[in-house]
């Protein structure tokens, strides 16, 4: 063999790779040796933990059906020292802006909002760049009537970012409202889902959660007929995990593709931009009444669940079948339910339609006031769970998400609690900008094929893009998950990390194949391999299963588990609505839908409507679907869930006026604050009024700013001279109606009856109501405090709906 003339590499001299470390471009063969400082140690680091990564040794390992399954952890090489990954050899170079050198494996941007919060006491006013303002009230003129300057920065900057204050509001679900609190795990679900909030028992996971209303814009009514938002977003301390869920376990429609459609139908006409905040118009009837797979969801959209009495005392659902995963990799599926602990409790609708006036911002008022109040709002989550093999045997597809599975084919299982204990600082930062997406889960929760959830997939993400305005939403604070974030995505609109380093790549040596993919071992996202059934003919097609088919038979089990109190307010809330319509054919065409649900239902809301005789019943997409397990479900009726009793964070109104007794209100004040009713003096007009008995009371509301409907209960005063100042207010009359109208529990003390009277209550005089059956309670003053007793007791009932009258009587 002939000799090799090749000379091996010669390390440079001294001075060569002093240079050479110099330079950003080219560079020798070999830099090994020579480490005079910290460009030439860096030089040579760089090239040694280059060396360490010869090749990608996990390449092999990315192909093949088992890596899907479980695939490897990256490969990682430690660096000598810090010198070679980071970016500048001048980050030494400490200042108050650029702060110090980063922390190893630390990302700020996952820290507690600490980091970000502001508060301004004792501080002077500056410019966005902190410049000093000395003058906030004048802009800059030329003499003091002289023409303003454009040199006046100060105003300009204010003016400015005054006009871009407001971004895109949420194509649906604009309208809400959010709250800090946590999430308690009751036992460990480790059997069933590795996923990290339900790992041990106590385990506490940090929520921001968001209610809101669909239809109608930022700033409309919250009282509105709508479904509403239920979206809590879980930090875990794997991740974010986003259950985007509602108040109602079904939907609409059952693919994504018709999601555009039925928002159109829904949202405000588009020629003139009305109703607001409102489904009751004809675009959303004629819709509907062509999708036949909405009739269950319309059952729950026109029942009392769509007009919550608070957001404290809605259910919330995930509505999609989900899937768990335990650590072994085994999967279920689960649904998720949460239930307020205050018990569940709606408004009625001439209640919600007053209220919209009176108070837009009632549901957002009260969640706020609960939460400083200490009444922190409660929910229970609670699971259900079966298998694949259970699904295929049930009459629906768990895959439709118009669908619901019942409580009494699969129980529901309490997991943990979910308490709100903490209103945002500010609600632009924190409740407009949080960023809710259907696709953040975490090792351990994972999806079904469902298609509408598809479709969720993709949309929020992309959502968000325009409306916080790039793909770095998730570095806005109240979106960072407490998990550490470490990826090779860069730079676009607004970016707020400051990657340390060259490397945003991977595979890459010259970060020492950092930050390197996590494999299953290391708690890495795995998807479950989910299977196709073999008996399911496989190929590519737009076409729904044949259960989808069934329209109206959980409509029916629905309508069906209802309480004759609530089949009346349903089919009401039909007739007011497409009373609303003005295409006569599609209220009919409505009604022949009704009838596949409930003749009964279907002829109540002709009748309300002036439709005779009764349409022929629509034809149906499935002549005979597959019998139910279960036909009558109470579960599924409001009143089957009045809570622990708690009465924390109800407003019950105390009428005064100068010359009521005072001290028999007083003693009732006392026992409603008790029992954390928010108690209020409402006056005829707000402040300090003498009583009849010698003393002062205050007023913090008058008969016209807190009308009848605000209250939840009512406590009419005695003293001659209180009530004839009240019976002169034509306030009061209303305010009494309403409060009667609504099923609210009323306390008439002494000489007040008269105001019942006065009010032309009918029934005041009969003496059945005395005993509180229809909580209408009567007492003298010395006997107050008792009688008090007895009312608390009936306002646990939240309503008496035994004087519920249609048409009301007055
Ligand atoms: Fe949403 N939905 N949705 N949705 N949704 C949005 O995301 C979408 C659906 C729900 O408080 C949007 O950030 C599609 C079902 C809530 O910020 C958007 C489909 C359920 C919220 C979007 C659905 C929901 C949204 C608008 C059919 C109950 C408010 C702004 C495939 C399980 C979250 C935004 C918050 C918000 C898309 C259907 C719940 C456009 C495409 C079903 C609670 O991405």
């Amino acid at each position: 063999m002939p000799k090799s003339t090749k000379t091996p590499p010669q390390p440079p001299s001294r001075a060569a790779a002093k240079s050479a470390s110099r330079n950003t471009d080219s560079g020798p063969s070999a830099v090994a040796g020579a480490m005079l400082d910290a460009p030439s140690k860096k030089m040579v680091q760089v090239q040694e933990l280059a060396a360490a990564m010869p090749q990608n040794s996990t390449k092999p390992a990315e192909h093949g059906f088992e890596n899907g399954l479980s695939p490897m952890s990256g490969a990682t090489a430690k660096p000598a020292s810090r010198l070679p990954t980071g970016s500048t050899l001048s980050e030494e170079n400490t200042n108050d802006k650029v702060g110090t050198v980063a922390d190893e494996g630390r990302n700020p941007l996952v820290n507690p909002l600490d980091r970000v919060r502001v508060d301004s006491s004792g501080q002077v006013l500056t410019t966005n760049q902190g410049v000093r303002v000395a003058d906030n009230q004048n802009s800059l003129k030329y003499g003091t009537r002289g023409p303003v300057l454009l040199e006046d920065f100060i105003l300009r900057e204010k003016i400015t970012h005054f006009d871009h204050e407001r971004i895109p509001e949420r194509i649906v679900h604009a309208r809400g409202s959010g709250a800090h609190g946590f999430f308690e795990c009751y036992e460990p679900l480790t059997g069933i889902t590795k996923a990290a909030p339900f790992r041990e028992a106590g385990k506490v996971t940090p929520v921001f959660v968001r209610f809101s209303t669909v239809q109608g814009e930022r700033g409309s009514k919250d009282t509105a007929r709508d479904v509403r938002g239920f979206a809590v977003k879980f930090y875990t301390d794997e991740g974010n995990w986003d259950l985007v869920g509602n108040n109602i376990p079904v939907f609409f429609i059952q693919d994504s593709m018709k999601f555009p459609d039925l928002v159109h139908a829904v949202k405000p006409e588009p020629h003139h931009q009305m109703p607001q905040a409102a489904s009751a118009h004809d675009t959303f009837w004629d819709f509907v009444s062509l999708m036949p797979e909405s009739t269950h969801m319309l059952m729950w959209q026109m029942s009392d669940r769509a007009i919550p009495r608070s957001y404290a005392t809605m259910q919330g659902f995930g509505v999609h079948t989900f899937r768990m995963v335990n650590d072994q990799g085994e999967s279920v599926f689960v649904k998720f339910h949460w239930t307020p602990m205050a018990g569940t409790h709606s408004l009625v609708w001439d209640e919600a339609v007053k209220i919209s006036g009176a108070d837009p911002d009632y549901h957002r008022r009260d969640l706020w006031e609960r939460i400083e109040a200490g009444a922190y709002p409660e929910y229970e989550l609670a699971l259900q769970v079966f298998t694949e093999e259970q699904a295929e045997q049930f009459s629906f597809d768990i895959l439709d998400a118009t669908k619901i599975v019942p409580e009494e084919l699969v129980p529901l299982r309490p997991v943990g609690r979910m308490v709100l204990n903490r209103n945002p600082d500010n609600f632009f930062a924190e409740t407009e900008q949080v960023a809710f997406c259907a696709a953040h889960v975490v090792p351990g929760i994972d999806f079904s094929n469902d298609p509408l959830l598809a479709g969720r997939i993709h949309s929020y993400v992309d959502t968000q893009i325009s409306r916080l305005g790039g793909p770095n939403f998730h570095e806005i604070p109240i979106n960072a998950p407490i998990a550490p974030v470490h990826n090779n995505q860069r730079d676009g609109f607004h970016r707020q990390a400051i990657p340390r380093g060259r490397v945003s790549y991977e595979p890459n040596s010259l970060a020492g194949g950092c930050p390197f993919q996590a494999g299953a071992m290391q708690q890495g996202f795995v998807s479950v391999p989910a299977r196709i059934r073999a008996e399911d003919q496989q190929g590519k097609v737009r076409a729904k299963p044949e259960k989808f088919a069934d329209h109206y038979t959980q409509a029916r089990l629905f309508f069906d588990s209802q309480t004759p109190v609530e089949q009346d307010h349903i089919a009401n809330a039909f007739r007011f609505e497409l009373s609303k319509v003005t295409v006569p054919a599609v209220r009919e065409r409505m009604v022949a839908g009704l009838r596949h649900v409930s003749d009964w239902l279907a002829k109540k809301v002709a009748t309300g409507l002036g439709i005779d005789p009764l349409p022929d019943p629509l034809s149906l997409a499935l002549a005979q679907p597959t019998p139910p397990e279960v036909e009558r479900s109470p579960a599924l009726s409001l009143l089957a869930r009045p809570g622990n009793g708690s009465l924390q964070g109800r407003k019950v109104a105390l009428l005064v006026a100068p010359g009521v007794h005072g001290a028999s209100i007083s003693a009732v004040q006392r026992a409603l604050v008790e029992e954390g009713v928010v108690a209020r003096l409402v006056g005829t007009r707000i402040g300090r009024m003498p009583t009849s008995d010698g003393d002062v009371l205050d007023a913090d509301a008058s008969l016209e700013n807190e009308p009848g409907f605000l209250f939840d209960a009512l406590v009419l005063p005695d003293g001659e001279e209180g009530v004839a100042a009240l019976a002169q207010d034509g306030h009061t009359m209303e305010f009494i109606k309403d409060q009667f109208r609504h099923c609210k529990t009323i306390l008439a003390i002494g000489s007040s009856h008269r105001l019942m009277s006065r009010a032309g209550l009918p029934m005041v005089l009969d003496k059945s109501y005395e005993q509180g059956g229809s909580g209408l309670f009567f007492t003298d003053s010395a006997t107050a405090r008792e009688a008090a007793a007895s009312f608390i007791d009936a306002m646990r009932k939240h309503r008496h709906f035994g004087r519920e009258m249609d048409p009301p009587l007055m």
